[in-house]
């Protein structure tokens, strides 16, 4: 098929709507509750006359395309998947789809010992003491638009948090529990240099939310969070009418664009959904530091804030600090294309995706001027990822497809045309979010897209009510040939947002440097028990196949703390120390030290052991901790 489609390819992707192989609508509306009933209603209505789509028949096989990565042999990418109320992040090779790792970043995790060692629990006490999270959107850091193989970041939905997550080690090591505000739904970065942190605030709540005015919500706010990269303070925030949803920074430093719903400030369903339109807020982030800088500030909760309600001061001159653009009812994701001309934003609620040009957006008097494409894609698009090729691929959570398009085409079309549509492909079923290789940069790799497609039915053995979720990889390489379905690879609840990057662009340690963390290493010569006053430090190294000490002394009452050190400088032997009954497991990776407090307070035996089987004798790698009862 070429770029532009003749007439015949449309009318035959129409005729195969309703093919025999696809489910009644009704079956494929969502479990989640923000597609309404009336609008799954309205969908329906139109369903059969406007859908196109192309029949599997229409698509080479599967088996035209290698996507097989031999065992022993490593992946071209690495993906990053938020795992949603997992609270964690998940790292996938791509293309063989294979999970590598997981992250815990909000919730506690045994295996890694994280939230049981006395670091990384008072990280998660610091960032509030909430046992869960919900992650949505994995962005990691750029240099001059390119990933440079530093930093992840992701959002807390739930409790209103941002983390980051250091890629040399694969691990969590900053949370920030953001003020005046409660759920951070869309999580992205300025670029081109990844100078800021963007948390977009999603729910409206009084500010501070500290119980006045609770029954008023017109006093209700959501604000859009800065946050300093390095030390991971809040720099601003930006106060906004309606909620937000998505986020994504523009490519040269300036702009930064929300999506966003509920322009009407309701609370109720029916009270958000009175207007045909809700903003994308296009933030000058750049006229925002001016206004920090001179002072337009309030401090709320410890934070400066600036308004950028559609009535602030701030917006009423010519260089407005928040701009909004109206756009169908409801958006959802927003991208920036990879050339930085347009952020593209998906209707949701409306057939259609507008594209908004960033450069228009600064000069036009009104910034409505600046939507210069809306290409009416299919039912339900959330989300667009690119090529580098000129194409948008946006998912089609009502159809179940991801329709791939001509972004310029659609700048040249009337609005509302389809005929910027080059194709749609199957998915199975309901998507969110989609992602391509690259996709995030100014130089995607065009090979690779994943379809994170929230409803798997019964495409895998049942296990239950609960099903898994199903991330289709897809092969979009050949323009010619179309887009390619190539594996089904079921999830754990839930994934929405990912990243893929160049595995040649990370440089992860295979072993820890001592030097990058505080804990004192503990070496066979530093081995040591201190006693003072109720307190006893416990300093020891681990190795195959013991423990610094064969056995540990301590008095009921004692506050116990264990330095351990695995003092292994061969990749992949871990160790771990583990203590039955109080509640602790560290890991300790090749030259990691951690440290732990318990308080001894029950008498008795207690074999402490390592977890990770690390040699044959590993099930004999153990200690004794002994706690005499007090007199
Ligand atoms: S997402 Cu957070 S509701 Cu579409 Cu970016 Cu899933
Ligand atoms: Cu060390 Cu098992």
């Amino acid at each position: 098929m070429t770029d532009t489609p003749t007439s015949t390819d449309r009318d035959r992707t129409e005729t195969d709507a309703t093919a025999a192989d696809r489910e009644p609508l009704f079956d494929r509306i969502p479990r989640r509750d923000f597609m309404k009933a009336g609008v799954a209603a309205g969908a329906m209505g139109s369903f059969a006359g406007c859908t196109g789509l192309l029949s599997d028949d229409d698509h080479p096989s599967a088996a035209d395309v290698d996507a097989s990565v031999a065992p022993g042999e490593h992946d071209e990418y690495y993906a990053f998947l938020s795992g949603g109320h997992t609270g964690e992040i998940r790292v996938y090779g791509i293309p063989s789809m294979r999970q590598l790792m997981r992250i815990p970043v909000f919730s506690t995790e045994s295996a890694r010992g994280y939230g049981y060692d006395d670091r990384t629990s008072e990280m998660l006490e610091e960032a509030g003491g909430y046992t869960w999270g919900d992650t949505h959107h994995p962005r990691l850091s750029q240099t001059d638009n390119d990933y440079d193989g530093r930093f992840a970041y992701v959002n807390d939905k739930a409790n209103g948090r941002m983390a980051r997550i250091d890629l040399k080690y694969f691990e969590t090591d900053a949370i920030v529990d953001v003020p005046n505000t409660q759920g951070v739904h869309g999580a992205c970065a300025r670029l081109p240099d990844t100078d800021l942190i963007f948390g977009v605030g999603e729910f409206r709540v009084p500010m501070p939310n500290d119980g006045r005015d609770l029954d008023d919500p017109d006093e209700y706010t959501s604000v859009l969070t800065a946050i300093e990269p390095e030390s991971f303070d809040v720099a601003w925030q930006v106060l906004v009418d309606g909620n937000m949803d998505n986020g994504d920074g523009g490519k040269n430093g300036r702009w930064f664009f929300a999506t966003g719903y509920n322009s009407e400030n309701g609370v109720t369903e029916s009270e958000m959904s009175g207007s045909d339109t809700d903003y994308v807020k296009a933030f000058d982030t750049l006229a925002i530091e001016d206004a920090v800088e001179a002072g337009e500030y309030e401090e709320i909760g410890g934070v400066k804030v600036v308004d950028g309600r559609q009535d602030s001061p701030l917006n009423g001159g010519s260089d407005p600090i928040v701009r909004y653009v109206d756009v169908p009812k409801s958006p959802h994701g927003v991208s920036v294309t990879p050339d930085g001309e347009y952020a593209i934003a998906s209707g949701k609620l409306d057939p259609t995706c507008s594209v908004i040009d960033i450069e228009m957006l600064g000069d036009a008097a009104d910034p409505n001027d600046a939507i210069v494409g809306q290409p009416r894609v299919g039912m339900g698009p959330l989300h667009t990822a690119y090529d580098g090729r000129g194409h948008a691929y946006t998912t089609l959570f009502i159809d179940s497809q991801v329709v791939k398009w001509d972004i310029e085409d659609a700048v040249e079309a009337d609005l509302g045309s389809e005929e910027p549509v080059i194709e749609k492909i199957d998915v199975h079923y309901n998507p969110g979010h989609l992602i391509a290789a690259e996709s995030y940069t100014a130089d995607p790799q065009g090979d690779w897209l994943v379809s994170l497609n929230k409803l798997s039915k019964d495409r895998f053995l049942p296990v239950g009510p609960m099903h898994p979720e199903n991330d289709q990889l897809i092969y979009i390489g050949d323009d010619d040939a179309g887009m390619k379905l190539v594996k089904d690879t079921p999830s754990y609840a839930e994934p929405h947002d990912a990243s893929i990057v160049s595995a040649d662009k990370l440089d992860p340690a295979t072993v820890y440097d001592p030097e990058d963390y505080d804990e004192e290493f503990v070496g066979p010569e530093d081995s040591e028990i201190v006693r003072e006053d109720g307190r006893v430090h416990v300093k020891m190294y681990s190795m195959r196949n013991e423990f610094g000490y064969s056995d540990v002394t301590v008095q009921e009452g004692d506050e116990v703390t264990f330095t351990v050190t695995n003092i292994e400088e061969t990749d992949d032997i871990l160790h771990s120390l583990a203590i039955p009954e109080y509640d602790v497991n560290i890991k300790l990776a090749p030259q990691e030290t951690r440290e732990v407090t318990i308080t001894a307070d029950e008498p008795g035996v207690y074999w402490m052991y390592c977890a990770f089987f690390c040699s044959a004798l590993h099930l004999e790698m153990r200690s004794r901790l002994l706690v005499e009862p007090a007199e």
